[in-house]
């Protein structure tokens, strides 16, 4: 990445900075460090591998004073290890994907391939290894002191060095907004490309460069109102790359327009009488356009989105996961019922594959009931072996826990893989069939095929 030249404008100076009015931007050249947010909880999910790198995300992170208001060791949860979400290990390590589709050209080897070694002996054996630093730009980063953008990035910096051979081989695209500033934070590949349209150029890309590794950036405006379609069809066509939308429930870099993931009766400078718009339900939409991987995490919950980003990156096919994202100058708190230390336990139901449905620290379950869902207190009649176990590869259960869990105010809110299948993928089919057709009919002439037919001389 070469310095940036901030197309798309900068995310506004947060309130509080000192000498600056809040809906002023930022001057260029001010420096924010990498860093998660203001009180990233340690995480309560499944135990993840060490990660030994540390650098300047690991420092304590700067606040705002126009936040919450709350002091980080409130935000903190408690749930234990294991409630709610079985606690179990991901089973070995994370499996990369195949980097190249059937009948697609094999990439020509560098002449010195860097080599991701979890293991930490690749020192042993001469070669270099990836760590989290290898993929930290060094730009100045202009998201607002105490923004959940820091922790994702974070977690996708530490995450990579495991899932990437070569950061040559890396690509973020991104469309406009504060998280599509994202690429740029990134020492890898990458596009700050055209509102709602990542898609499409990450289209382009995966289709012709199959051997990259595609990742879209995008927040609820970027991708559920300009990108609506784009997103849509990136689903139905499951083009092989993770999608990361970053939902904070508002237009951040617009300073604060309601978006279309706001919840009704927002008061916004663009709805002063409150917003009228029913929101959508993101990863029920996925569903709804036949995505084949969807999942729901957390900025606080680091250890929980360093598992999903994992998760994502193993599946085939377009990965789509929602990162609750608190945008703290302009819709602070609009997920605390789902992050903060009293809420979070009732509020939350993290679920595993052939794990039953409980939470509330084993407290409460979900159980079916008919065709509904419904909670129910564990210890008396009802214990954990009533509840629904879950299966990420149900599409029926995921319908089901994906809608009924995201509007009924009696159950709590599902984070975690909901959804997977595997289905061929868009990159690959169309390179299978580049090369059938190729090997029947010969290599094609464009030029050739631009003067044929009929043709015509404008004088
Ligand atoms: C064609 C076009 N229309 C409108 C805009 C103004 N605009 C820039 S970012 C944005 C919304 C961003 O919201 P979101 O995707 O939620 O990102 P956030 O800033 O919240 O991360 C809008 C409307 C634009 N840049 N280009
Ligand atoms: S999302 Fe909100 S807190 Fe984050 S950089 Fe944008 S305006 Fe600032
Ligand atoms: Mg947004």
């Amino acid at each position: 990445m070469t310095d940036d030249p901030r197309p798309g404008g900068e995310p506004p100076q947060p309130r509080g900075q000192k000498g600056a009015r809040p809906d002023t931007p930022e001057p260029a050249g001010k420096e924010y460090p990498v860093e998660a947010p203001a009180s990233p909880s340690a995480g309560d999910g499944p135990d993840l591998p060490a990660i030994p790198e540390t650098g300047p995300d690991d420092a304590t992170p700067p606040t705002t004073e126009g936040g919450a208001g709350r002091k980080p060791a409130d935000r903190k949860p408690t749930l234990p290890p294991g409630a709610g979400r079985g606690g179990a290990k991901p089973a070995g390590p994370p499996v990369r994907k195949p980097a190249r589709p059937p009948g697609a050209p094999r990439p020509a080897a560098p002449p010195a391939a860097r080599v991701v070694d979890p293991e930490g002996d690749g020192a042993a054996l001469g070669l270099p290894v990836l760590s989290r630093k290898d993929f930290v730009s060094g730009a100045d980063v202009r998201w607002c002191p105490g923004c959940g953008d820091y922790a994702v990035l974070a977690a996708v910096q530490r995450a990579l060095p495991e899932l990437a051979e070569r950061k040559e081989d890396v690509v973020f695209l991104s469309g406009i907004g504060c998280s599509s500033r994202f690429p740029y934070y990134m020492d890898t590949y990458g596009f700050h490309s055209i509102h709602g349209r990542a898609p499409a150029v990450a289209l382009g890309l995966k289709s012709t460069r199959p051997e990259l590794d595609v990742w879209v950036v995008t927040g609820d405006g970027d991708a559920l109102s300009i990108g609506a379609g784009h997103t849509a069809h990136m689903l139905r066509r499951n083009v092989d790359l993770q999608v990361l939308l970053f939902n904070n429930q508002i237009y951040g870099l617009t300073k604060g327009q309601y978006s279309p993931t706001s919840e009704v009766g927002k008061v916004t400078k663009s709805s002063p009488y409150g917003s009228l718009d029913h929101p959508f339900n993101p990863a029920a939409l996925a569903l709804g356009a036949d995505g084949t991987f969807v999942a729901r995490t957390l900025d606080r919950d680091p250890k929980h989105m360093q598992t999903v980003l994992k998760a994502a990156h193993a599946h085939r096919g377009t990965s789509f996961v929602e990162v609750y994202q608190n945008c703290n100058i302009f819709n602070d708190g609009a997920f605390f019922d789902f992050t903060e230390r009293d809420s979070k336990p009732l509020r939350t139901v993290f679920v595993e594959d052939g794990q039953p449905m409980t939470y509330a620290n084993g407290d409460k379950g979900i159980v079916l009931d008919g065709l509904r869902l419904r909670s129910a207190d564990l210890g008396g009649a009802v214990t954990a072996d009533d509840c629904v176990v879950y299966d990420s590869t149900d599409k029926a259960l995921a319908l089901l826990v994906t809608s009924q869990m995201f509007w009924d105010p009696d159950l709590p809110r599902p984070f975690g893989v909901l959804y997977r299948e595997d289905r061929p993928t868009y990159d690959a089919l169309l390179n299978e069939q580049v090369a059938a057709v190729t090997a029947e009919k010969g290599p094609g002439d464009l030029a050739a095929l631009l003067a044929s037919g009929e043709t015509w001389t404008i004088e």
